[in-house]
């Protein structure tokens, strides 16, 4: 009798995100929050002292909110951690990214939450604004896919929840091929 056989299918693997789409090269800088932080450069002290390529938003420099450098990175050696009590207030990135009409964008960010929520968000709204109560304890990936327009905008990693407190690592922002 003449033996069946079946052709298996190879073995599967899910590529790194789902869907194998491709992504264009990052089109944000310094999205992993390296180098010298500007209480560094500066001579130490400071409540807000932020990674090169992102500015302050909105947080008080009187001790109220504390932005610092952390070893407790998702990637590389460092991390920004973000500590404050108000309305809409955190980092930005120093420089705009230019988005395109007809096209997409792959937002990414990893996130290890103490308290409150973090936003994500353009500053006018224009491409992306997501606020979400990240998981506590260890980093989590959140990732957004969202249409584009002619606008350049930054990148704002911020919170408006009293209290809030969160660490922030490898933000990446590319256009979907
Ligand atoms: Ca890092
Ligand atoms: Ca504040």
């Amino acid at each position: 009798m003449r033996s069946i056989r079946r052709r298996l299918p190879p073995a599967m693997s899910l590529p790194a995100w789902g869907g194998g789409i491709a992504l264009g090269a990052e089109l944000l800088t310094n999205g992993g929050f390296e180098g010298v932080y500007d209480d560094e450069s500066s001579g130490g002290g400071g409540t807000v002292n932020i990674a090169p390529n992102w500015n302050n938003f909105g947080s008080e420099l009187d001790g109220t909110d504390t932005l610092d450098e952390t070893a407790d990175a998702h990637g590389g050696s460092k991390a920004q951690e973000i500590t404050v009590n108000a309305a809409n207030e955190g980092v930005t990135s120093a420089a705009t990214i230019v988005f395109a009409s007809g096209k997409r964008y792959y937002f990414e960010l990893y996130i290890k939450g103490v308290a409150g929520k973090v936003r994500i968000f353009d500053g006018a709204a224009a491409i992306i604004d997501e606020t979400f109560t990240p998981s506590t304890g260890a980093y989590r990936r959140y990732y957004f896919i969202r249409a584009g327009s002619t606008t350049s905008q930054r990148i704002y990693i911020t919170s408006g929840d009293a209290g809030a407190h969160f660490i922030v690592d490898d933000v990446s922002v590319k256009e979907i091929l």
